[in-house]
């Protein structure tokens, strides 16, 4: 007998509220587990939030309130927003709770008694003026590999590497932007490089999604080195034996999977040993951005302390707003609560959009416009219609539904749409399920269209009877089937068919057995369009967020006295000009800054002829670092306004090297 199926999510951060990227992974596994319990596998679903590392640390000093107090309040803004969108976890947990530290510290000594950590000594960024160590995001800097602007664990604007401590290049501490240096100290890694040859064979015969294990697999082939696995921080799990240390937040994170379902277990009377020690078929769903973490160093800790290892990986692919990157701080970001659910669109509709836009791994390009088309065309005018007119019609005609033996042609179509949404489901395939279920709904439009059962009626009766007997097995059908989607539309369409129960409690297979005896209801309609006002609202306050955000950015850096006292800014008068060789933009230019004579490179050959510039006096920035322009060195800066270079000139004569304060 199969094990039974535990399925995780990524747990989030709980430093921000949830947007459309978190959706992207939670909706699907809900689905996923939806379905997997109608096709009578025995699942449990579970998941929590992150509250340690770094990232909480700093968003709660920048909120002046305890990380407790502020993973206390997003744990709850996650546990609900779940709730609102449909994701029914069993358990949703909290990393901070006593379930995670504990299983943290049990797991730890294991691989300690196994011999898989060790200590060295780091060189770790350390800020002067805070008088602190900087892990993580506590420091921002260079990455190492690619150059790129990186914070201090991971190059998330780049290559995205996970950054070791000491690692990052040209550290500055984030919090007063200082430079950082580098400072010894004592840390415990856990010896990742031992599980090469281990994890290739994981890999090998992991299941999910193909992206979790090709990354994986090209980066242990590239480089696997050992983890430091311990940080200088006070909020966390604490290193055992260490009370100055805890462990780094991606040791205890995954370990909040066991700890969730141990508390689960512990309510259910259930042994989570069961879903985690020895033969397993636990299954992690996850952002594509965390794939190293659970595809390569989560499977060797678990391993290494003598769990079993996971059974599928699951990676979603990137999410993009407007075709451009998912971007809280450039705007570019749908919230889950503020942009959708409270503004009274149904759970469900985005649901269907997540699933249905494109296949898993694939980038998602969400824009409002797509949206409301895919909902307008295809979950209303398809899907909607075909049960509103077959409902409507067995109402009217029949008070009911008519009885009649389901023709063997349509039981045949529905039996080929089970097969094909199965196997598609179990192989995460969501969008092909959808659209098989999508092509059922459209095949009972096609159907109900040509044989026009309302035409039907008035010659024969019996004839229209069969078709619409036809077409209400067609309706429990796609209901059954939608169900994972758009659980809360399914149910409705469910009870409409007049019964009483509730829908997830059928297992999907019952979509070809025969409708019984109801009392089928006067239908409503199951969905409403978007209409395009409502679209237009979305994308402008879209537009105005990303608006905002480009405002803020530009928002120059503010400068100290000291710093700008560091500026030398002089008069200088203009003894000599000529345009440089060869170019059609520079003139150089000789002039007097009090005593010294200054070669100057400026681009102002369209603007002035060399002559008007003669005997004008300037403002010159003198302590700029020389440079060769266009092979002419030029040793200061003489300060103009705007696109066409309007010089900066004394109000009231002064003598050339007049300083400027
Ligand atoms: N809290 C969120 C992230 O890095 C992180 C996931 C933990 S899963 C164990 O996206
Ligand atoms: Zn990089």
């Amino acid at each position: 007998m199969n094990p039974p199926l535990l399925v995780t999510c990524g747990l989030p951060y709980t430093n921000g509220p949830c947007h459309l990227g978190h959706l992207r992974t939670y909706v699907p596994a809900d689905a996923y587990v939806r379905y997997m319990r109608r096709a009578g596998e025995e699942v449990v679903f579970v998941c929590g939030s992150d509250n340690h590392g770094t990232p909480i640390v700093v968003s709660a000093e920048e909120a002046g309130i305890s990380p407790r107090a502020l993973s206390e309040h997003y744990h709850r803004h996650f546990d609900e927003t779940f709730q609102r969108m449909g994701v029914m976890f069993d358990r949703f947990g909290m990393t901070d709770d006593p379930a995670t530290h504990r299983r943290t510290k049990a797991i730890v000594s294991e691989l300690i008694k196994n011999g898989y950590v060790y200590k060295r000594i780091v060189h770790q960024a350390y800020c002067t003026k805070c008088k602190r160590f900087l892990p993580d995001r506590y420091v921002e800097g260079i990455c190492p590999h690619c150059g790129t602007a990186a914070r201090g664990d991971e190059c998330d604007q780049g290559c995205g590497k996970h950054l070791e401590p000491g690692e990052i290049k040209d550290p500055v501490c984030k919090v007063c932007g200082t430079k950082a240096e580098f400072r010894d100290q004592e840390h415990y890694f856990f010896r990742l490089s031992e599980f090469r040859d281990f994890l290739l064979s994981f890999l090998d015969n992991v299941k999910g999604t193909i992206n979790a294990k090709n990354y994986a697999i090209g980066w242990i082939k590239e480089d696997l080195h050992d983890w430091c696995i311990t940080r200088t921080l006070e909020w966390g799990v604490k290193f055992p034996g260490r009370d100055d240390l805890v462990v780094y937040v991606w040791v205890d994170a995954p370990i909040g999977y066991i700890a969730f379902t141990e508390e689960w277990a512990e309510k259910a009377k259930k042994d989570w040993k069961r879903y985690w020690c020895g033969d397993n078929r636990v299954t992690h769903f996850i952002g594509g951005d965390i794939i190293y973490h659970h595809s390569i160093f989560w499977p060797a800790l678990l391993r290494g302390a003598g769990y079993g290892v996971p059974h599928a990986i699951v990676a979603s692919g990137m999410v993009k707003v407007d075709d451009h990157k998912f971007s809280k701080s450039r705007g570019y970001v749908v919230w889950t609560n503020d942009d959708y659910l409270d503004k009274g669109l149904p759970a469900d509709y985005l649901r269907y959009y997540l699933l249905a836009y494109t296949s898993h791994t694939k980038e998602l390009n969400f824009s409002w416009k797509v949206f409301g088309e895919r909902i307008n065309n295809e979950v209303v005018n398809i899907f909607g219609n075909f049960v509103y007119r077959t409902l409507f019609f067995a109402h009217k005609e029949f008070s009911g539904i008519p009885l009649r033996t389901v023709d063997p042609t349509i039981i045949a179509e529905i039996r080929k749409s089970l097969v094909n949404v199965d196997s598609l489901m179990r192989d995460y395939e969501f969008k092909g399920a959808v659209d098989a279920v999508m092509a059922l709904a459209a095949f009972g439009n096609t159907y109900i269209q040509t044989n026009a059962p309302w035409k039907l009626i008035k010659t024969d009766r019996e004839a229209a009877a069969k078709v619409i007997a036809n077409c209400i097995q067609i309706v429990k059908a796609v209901a059954m089937l939608i169900e994972p989607v758009m659980p809360a539309k399914a149910q409705m369409c469910w009870t409409m068919l007049g019964y009483q129960d509730k829908l997830a409690d059928h297992p999907v297979s019952e979509a070809t057995e025969p409708v019984v005896e109801t009392s089928l209801m006067s239908p409503t309609p199951l969905f409403t369009r978007i209409e395009e006002p409502q679209i237009a609202e979305l994308e402008a306050l879209l537009q105005k967020r990303v608006a905002e955000a480009n405002r803020k950015m530009e928002r120059i850096p503010v400068v100290s006295f000291e710093e700008f006292q560091k500026l030398d800014l002089r008069t200088g008068r203009v003894l000599a000009a000529e345009p440089v060789k060869k170019s059609n933009k520079l003139l150089k230019l000789q002039v007097d800054i009090g005593g010294e004579t200054r070669q100057i490179v400026a681009g102002m050959q369209q603007f002035y002829k060399p002559d008007e510039l003669v005997g004008r006096d300037v403002v010159v920035v003198t302590n700029l670092a020389p440079a060769k322009i266009f092979g002419v060195e030029s040793n200061g800066m003489i300060l103009a306004a705007g696109d066409t270079a309007s010089l900066l000139t004394p109000f009231k004569p002064v003598e050339p090297g007049t300083k400027i304060r």
